[in-house]
């Protein structure tokens, strides 16, 4: 018996023991008969080696420091590779390979690749839906892969709205293969969303931002919703400036505290994002929009944090000062914007938090996915929202 240092319980340690392999073997078998999925699978093995070479458990003192250094050295390796950092630890976002030049070949030869997981690629599925450009742009919706690259696989049809399926316009099995088709090839990260090009077989773009202008004014001759502008010439000023609040503080801001390799880090990133919340919360207590009476393209840009924001970011990325839920104005204006036709068939929140906590970025060792938070409900996010006496403007309308 040995009593662990701190905590009260009393945990029994065996002796190392020689072990046959004929009951090495057993044990594994054993394993595998008791398991179901594949990770139990792995885990069963992993016990039942440890239960052999040390008994019924491990000294709880050895097991902490070796799991903590493991466990500490596999994330460093992890966050340098995966998240790159400037000197004081606070992550940098690496810049768009692929541009919007200006130039597009006609009219039916674009397709918008996207996975439901990603608040960037979400910004292009509502500006597609909302100007109604969804015959002359298809889409494929790639899903996370357990190496946490996008891949197309076959998914059986239900539930509402979008959800994830195969490659329609190439063919491809992951799109990393997408990007390798273009001329000159490709070894870069191959991000979600990417606007392709049928007839050149090659990437227009893959920044979110240049992708959403792209759609709101570039395609308007084959739009459903041509007379719809999200970015009306009077209020671009506005439009830019409000981005280059909400991108480094909220958009950017969550993952500056999620992916934060060092305290001082964290602590800043937290502080911008929450004082920025707070300062979002008491302009929208008087304005219907971010500028004023009429939804554009930078609403649709916050929309699609906030929407992830109790159900990944509060939790998996640290940004625990407040829920969204806990602020009456911004929660009812992402209501708003949820409940315009259209919008809240691009939310897909089981991709959401399978993405975030299982596959795309091993920040939650054990990929169990938490419970659905109450407030991000379809049913509540339904309720009224009360903001149409902010504006006099007339409801946006989108032809369905
Ligand atoms: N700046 C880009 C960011 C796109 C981005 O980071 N997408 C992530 C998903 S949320 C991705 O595809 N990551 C895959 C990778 O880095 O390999 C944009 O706004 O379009």
């Amino acid at each position: 018996m040995s009593l662990c240092g701190s905590c009260s319980w009393v945990v029994p340690v065996n002796p190392p023991r020689r072990v046959s392999r004929q009951v090495i073997r057993r044990s594994l078998r054993m394993s595998a008969e008791n398991s179901g999925s594949d990770s139990d699978w792995r885990f069963g093995v992993v016990n039942a080696v440890t239960k052999l070479l040390w008994g019924q458990s491990l000294p709880p003192g050895i097991l902490v420091s070796s799991v903590r250094g493991t466990w500490n050295g596999a994330w460093r390796v992890m966050m340098s590779q995966l998240a790159p950092s400037d000197s004081s630890g606070g992550y940098s976002r690496p810049s768009s390979k692929f541009r919007f030049s200006g130039s597009l070949s006609p009219a039916g030869s674009l397709h918008l690749y996207v996975g439901l997981a990603c608040p960037w690629a979400h910004r292009t599925l509502i500006v597609r839906a909302l100007k109604g450009l969804e015959e002359a742009v298809p889409v494929s919706v790639a899903s996370p892969g357990l190496d946490g690259s996008w891949e197309f696989k076959r998914v059986e049809e239900g539930g509402i709205g979008i959800g994830p399926g195969l490659d329609k316009a190439n063919g491809c099995r992951t799109l990393k293969e997408v990007y390798g088709l273009r001329r000159g090839g490709y070894d870069g990260r191959s991000t979600v969303p990417m606007l392709w090009d049928k007839c050149s077989k090659d990437v227009v773009c893959n920044e979110s931002y240049d992708i959403i202008q792209l759609f709101n004014s570039s395609l308007n001759s084959v739009a459903g919703n041509p007379d719809l502008d999200l970015a009306p010439p009077e209020l671009m000023g506005e439009i830019e400036e409000w981005y280059r609040v909400i991108y480094p503080n909220v958009n950017n801001g969550v993952y500056r505290c999620g992916f934060a390799q060092s305290q001082e880090a964290y602590d800043r990133a937290v502080k911008e994002l929450f004082s920025t919340l707070d300062k979002l919360e008491d302009h929208l207590g008087s304005c219907r929009y971010l500028c004023g009476e009429a939804l554009t393209l930078v609403d649709i840009c916050l929309f699609t944090t906030l929407i992830r924001f109790d159900v990944a970011y509060n939790v998996l990325f640290k940004c625990t000062k407040k829920k969204l839920y806990e602020y009456p104005n911004l929660h009812a204006y992402m209501r708003d914007i949820y409940q315009i036709p259209k919008v809240a068939a691009t939310c897909n929140f089981a991709e959401i938090m399978d993405g975030y906590y299982k596959l795309l970025f091993p920040l939650n060792p054990g990929g169990i996915r938490p419970v659905m938070p109450y407030t991000s409900q379809h049913e509540i996010l339904c309720r009224p929202h009360g903001r149409e006496s902010l504006s006099s403007a007339t409801p946006l309308f989108v032809n369905q």
